[in-house]
């Protein structure tokens, strides 16, 4: 252990931590712009600099560990002036039209400044502009990047990617996207974890937002919504709401409010996608069909285009059928709107999703009878909902905690966990165990494939199944990095599975790049115990007992890989 003084406080910590863990494990904040923990620590900002007695020169204290005997001051007047012209530099390069910025009210150089009391800025410098195109889904306006390297951190080493770089010298660095590619060229996986971690308003995801105001406003419309898994998670945390009170419901009841017509909990779908993916696995496993293993999962968006671009031999061992949120779309412009006799023409799709691929996942065509377009047709992420409940002028404590509309009503607690790493898997094997042996398993036979937290299993859940005499090997991985290091041991026969989820985002879409960010703290494992806490208390657990997916399939669909099936509710996965 070690003894040290920080701020006139004598306190105790354990060797090799540093300056700023010490005084923050004893409730004294250093502030900071570019530190992440584990990530980016390599002091580029210089804001959480301390006066260390009997040095002349200010140190950071992200990356000098605490030693025994030092007395530290983090908030001396040196430190303060030091700090001050460190913000107040780049402030000068940074473009400050806080009212128009994304991050406004959420940004870390805002909040530093302000409590720095900076009113001025005594310098400014010319300020770098680059050309973008806006209508990508992520969106860098480089007159507001600070260089605080954290998008090329975390897209390197948690994404496994390295999308971003450092570009020019002296004062014309910046960060671009490496080898001097556009976005589009990149491969970017549309993640949107830099989005997250953008400690400003440099990095941000495309605004759909008018799209679905418009959309409302035209009386041929008729606007169909639906509310992913892992919105119900966080939309709350935005209006400081609890987790009683931040339901599924009141977000339903939100979108009827601003004018949208029906409104859907995509819980439904999930459960679809598990009749349709269960019995494709089953098919595959049992009728010895499935020669290529794993069968990867294939509703993550940021994961198809992760496998797309960086694994594309592995392509075809991806289950073939549509993420849940293609699935709704389908079948909204087809079997509901059907039973509103209305054409596919007249409806609209919006989904409510934690993600930034979804965005450009819904370019998925759908073509049925006469109808050729999109199952969706706009996406909006958590971030943008609470946007437009803002907007819409819409208190929180006004709203109702209803029910989803009819007849795509019921939702089971496997649909819910789909947004939990992990969550897919244990949905499809209740499923599956259901399937094989015409009876369920008990409700928490498969929760091995849960992930509790960052530093535990590290983003990879092994666990083997065994329903009578047969052996189901799974994994479910999340964070593309992760997924990396996965497939590069499937790649070498190091490790052998039957079926294999992966989630993009670290955590699974609860730690999506669309939800609420609160800067420099991971929220997806505690997001998703409130998942497995709404499973734990469902009426139902499993997807083949939701009653309206049953009524469904008999009304429409006939039974999961149907011929129907496969033409609305599948896809081809080019590359
Ligand atoms: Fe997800 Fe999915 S779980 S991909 O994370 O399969 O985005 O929540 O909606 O489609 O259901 C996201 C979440 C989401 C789909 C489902
Ligand atoms: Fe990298 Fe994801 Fe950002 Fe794309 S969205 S640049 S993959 S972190």
């Amino acid at each position: 252990m070690v003894n040290l003084i920080i701020d006139g406080r004598e306190i105790t910590v354990k060797e090799n931590t540093t300056i700023m863990e010490a005084a923050s494990q004893n409730g004294i904040p250093i502030p900071k712009l570019c530190y992440l923990k584990g990530i980016n620590e390599i002091a580029a900002c210089r804001v959480c600099v301390v006066e260390l007695e009997g040095k002349e020169k200010l140190i950071t204290s992200c990356n000098n560990v605490a030693k025994e005997g030092m007395v530290i001051h983090t908030n001396s007047p040196k430190v303060r002036r030091h700090r001050r012209t460190t913000v107040e530099l780049i402030l000068s390069q940074h473009d400050c039209e806080c009212v128009t910025c994304s991050r406004s009210g959420n940004c870390s150089l805002q909040t530093i400044a302000n409590d720095l009391n900076i009113i001025d800025i005594p310098f400014k410098m010319e300020i770098e502009r680059q050309p973008w195109n806006k209508e990508f889904p992520l969106i860098r306006d480089s007159s507001k990047c600070i260089k605080c390297m954290r998008c090329v951190q975390v897209c390197e080493k948690v994404q496994g990617l390295g999308v971003w770089d450092v570009e020019g010298t002296g004062s014309r660095t910046t960060i671009n996207v490496a080898g001097h590619r556009t976005i589009e060229e990149a491969d970017c996986a549309l993640c949107g974890q830099c989005i997250t971690h953008c400690p400003v308003g440099a990095l941000r995801v495309r605004d759909d937002t008018e799209d679905i105001w418009d959309a409302i406003a035209d009386p041929d419309k008729i606007v169909v919504a639906q509310v992913a898994p892992a919105v119900r998670t966080a939309w709350g945390e935005e209006f400081g709401l609890s987790d009683d009170e931040a339901t599924v419901g009141k977000i339903l009841d939100a979108l009827k409010r601003m004018g949208v017509d029906y409104a859907f909990d995509t819980t439904f779908s999930a459960d679809l996608t598990i009749m349709e993916e269960g019995t494709e696995f089953l098919h595959r496993f049992t009728a010895g069909e499935l020669k290529e293993r794993p069968m990867f999962t294939s509703c993550c968006p940021g994961w198809l285009r992760f496998i797309k671009s960086q694994y594309p031999h592995l392509v075809r061992q991806l289950s073939t059928a549509k993420s849940p949120q293609q699935m709704f779309g389908a079948v909204m412009k087809t079997y509901f709107a059907e039973k509103l006799g209305v054409s596919p023409q007249r409806i609209y799709t919006v989904s409510v999703m934690p993600c930034v691929a979804k965005k450009e996942e819904k370019e998925m065509e759908l073509f049925y009878q006469e109808y050729a377009g999109h199952d969706v047709d706009t996406v909006i992420t958590t971030r943008e909902l609470t946007k437009m409940i803002k907007s819409a002028h819409i208190s929180p404590d006004t709203l109702s905690d209803i029910e989803s509309d009819r007849p795509m009503q019921d939702g089971t607690g496997a649909g819910v966990i789909f947004g939990a790493t992990g969550g897919v898997m244990e949905a499809a094997l209740r499923t599956a165990y259901y399937l094989l042996k015409s009876e369920n398993p008990p409700e928490d036979a498969f929760k091995a494939v849960r992930s509790t937290g960052f530093n535990e299993n590290e983003g990879i859940q092994e666990a083997d199944f065994q329903i009578d005499n047969v052996t189901v090997r799974t994994a479910a991985v999340s964070g593309l990095g992760n997924a990396r290091a996965l497939l590069d041991r499937i790649n070498k026969g190091e490790v052998h599975y039957d079926f294999v989820e992966v989630m993009a985002c670290p955590g699974g879409c609860v730690g999506g790049g669309g939800q609420p960010i609160h800067d420099g703290r991971e929220m997806a494992y505690e997001r998703g115990r409130k998942l497995y806490h709404l499973d734990e208390n469902a009426k139902r657990r499993f997807s083949h007992e939701n009653h309206d997916v049953q009524k469904m399939y008999e009304e429409y669909f006939v039974k999961p890989n149907s011929p129907k099936s496969h033409m609305l509710l599948h896809t081809e996965h080019n590359l």
